[in-house]
């Protein structure tokens, strides 16, 4: 990858880390309601996993799919900045046409499906994608992102084992952030490294690597896609990451302590990209200060102003997209 790449990336994830920091304070501000959950710390993951993937390309492209911290994935999937900060603001011009919020960002053209607010839930999905792609033999593949704590659910096991027997090309991309809401891994699960939780148990490839560097991030991410494509089988692999604010905007983060925090944020992402760059020569650290300037504008200027200024949904349309003329004659209809 070239010099012009990496500061592409770099880009991507300062550009990440404003537009989040800006849901922030919009949620702080009371402009932004419900739940909200920010991936701030993370960026390496989905920004270097999806690079390697065949993503922003429309309908043709892999399927991404992950939980309710989803606002990054979508974003590097190709959705629409503007859209996802219109959901996120309720609007009718959001992602989800501003019922969804936060939590169910959804776009069919970015192959971008979904945002799910039910821990576990997007396992099985993804394996459903996944058995699409292989029958229709179009050499797509399903990624699925979920957390540490959803690997207690159910839905992990069961997928699992599915996705082996049948060979389905989905990846999945375990972000072990160390923390299910405010309970430490160490208490809630006995087998704490995730990788071996599926070798021997459902004989899917596994690996656990560094999620902060994102150079290190896509080098194994390049590996596992191309497995995961050409060999028609699963893959799980798990980078070791940590998000910097609390689980959601009601989270005090009382469960852990400012050392441990401190200790991660000496291994920030965006740090550790652009200190290489400016090592290398690369970049000047005023041609960050740039980068960061023209981003803070963009968000402000397009991304928060075509939110800002986008109409509510109507009341008059508050069942358009409820199933209507379900043929299921147990089913009510809309409500009048
Ligand atoms: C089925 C279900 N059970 C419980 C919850 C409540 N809940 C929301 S997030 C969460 C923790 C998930 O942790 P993890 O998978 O590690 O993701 P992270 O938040 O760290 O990204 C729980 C238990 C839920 N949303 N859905
Ligand atoms: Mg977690």
């Amino acid at each position: 990858m070239n010099d012009s790449d990496k500061i592409r990336l770099l880009r991507d994830m300062i550009f990440y880390r404003r537009f989040e920091d800006r849901c922030f304070e919009a949620y702080v501000e009371r402009k932004i309601g419900g739940f909200l959950h920010l991936y701030s710390g993370q960026e390496a993951v989905a920004t270097g996993v999806l690079e390697m993937a065949n993503v922003g390309v429309g309908e043709k492209g892999d399927y991404v799919i992950t939980g309710y911290r989803d606002h990054v994935h979508a974003l590097k999937a190709g959705a629409p900045a503007r859209e996802i900060m219109a959901e996120l603001y309720g609007k009718e011009t959001g992602s989800s046409r501003g019922r969804g919020g936060s939590m169910h960002i959804f776009d069919p053209t970015a192959n971008f499906m979904g945002g799910y607010a039910l821990v576990g839930q997007p396992f099985p999905l993804a394996a459903g994608l996944a058995l699409g792609c292989k029958h229709k033999k179009t050499n797509q593949i399903a990624i699925c992102f979920l957390g540490d704590g959803a690997n207690n659910q159910g839905t992990f096991h069961e997928t699992l084992n599915m996705a082996s027997v049948w060979n389905l090309p989905v990846l999945f991309v375990c972000e072990n952030n160390g923390y299910a809401i405010g309970t430490h891994i160490d208490r809630s699960t006995a087998q704490t490294d995730q990788y071996k939780r599926v070798d021997t148990a459902y004989n899917i490839k596994s690996s656990q690597h560094d999620g902060m560097d994102i150079d290190i991030v896509m080098e194994e991410a390049k590996k596992a896609v191309d497995y995961v494509r050409n060999e028609q089988k699963p893959y799980f692999i798990e980078f070791m990451t940590y998000r910097y604010r609390g689980h959601s905007m009601s989270d005090a983060k009382g469960y852990r302590t400012k050392e441990e925090e401190a200790e991660w944020e000496k291994r920030d992402p965006i740090k550790i990209l652009s200190d290489r760059l400016i090592k290398s020569g690369a970049l000047k650290q005023a041609d960050i200060k740039k980068m960061e300037n023209e981003i803070h504008d963009e968000i402000e200027n397009d991304v928060i102003k075509f939110a800002e200024e986008s109409p509510e949904p109507d009341v008059a349309d508050l069942n358009k997209y409820v199933l209507d003329d379900n043929p299921d004659p147990r089913w009510i209809g809309p409500l009048k």
